[in-house]
């Protein structure tokens, strides 16, 4: 998921085009505004934690790209091509590591583990559109 502040930098195209180069397959995509409970439900893991509201604020607070990746090990190498959650961490040549600062706007989204992907689709996407 590109995340409103990809959105709003223009990132759109250049997020979408390195997941493409990388040999991965985008067989779904949608661009939403998410509600406050479906972000709670997103990050259902984080609740109680120091920076959950101000996760939740930020991933309501604009637009943001929805995606199904397909490919071998999808959600591993996702992960690998959006690099550490902390952007100044993260690896130059990463998604994060060459377009990111902070730590709290990291511009991308992946799910990290294929239980975590199946439930994410069904957040944003019906059968029919899973399917196509
Ligand atoms: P994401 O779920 O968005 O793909 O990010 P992630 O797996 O790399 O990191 P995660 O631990 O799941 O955290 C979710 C998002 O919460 C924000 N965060 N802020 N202030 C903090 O210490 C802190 N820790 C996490 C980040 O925006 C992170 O992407
Ligand atoms: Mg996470």
């Amino acid at each position: 998921m590109i995340k409103p502040d990809g959105v709003k930098r223009r990132l759109v195209g250049e997020i979408v085009a390195r997941i493409e180069r990388k040999g991965l397959n985008i067989v779904s995509m949608k661009m939403v505004k998410i509600d406050r409970n479906t972000a709670e439900k997103l990050y259902e893991e984080h609740k109680g934690k120091s920076f959950f509201n101000e996760l939740v604020s930020y991933i309501t607070s604009g637009p943001v790209v929805c995606m199904v990746i397909e490919g071998d090990e999808a959600v591993k190498v996702m992960r690998t091509l959006i690099g550490s959650t902390d952007p100044k961490e993260a690896s130059p040549g990463t998604i994060r590591g060459d377009l990111a600062m902070s730590k709290g706007e990291n511009v991308i989204h992946a799910s990290d583990a294929e239980e975590k992907a199946k439930k994410e689709m069904s957040l944003f996407f019906s059968q029919n559109e899973l399917t196509g």
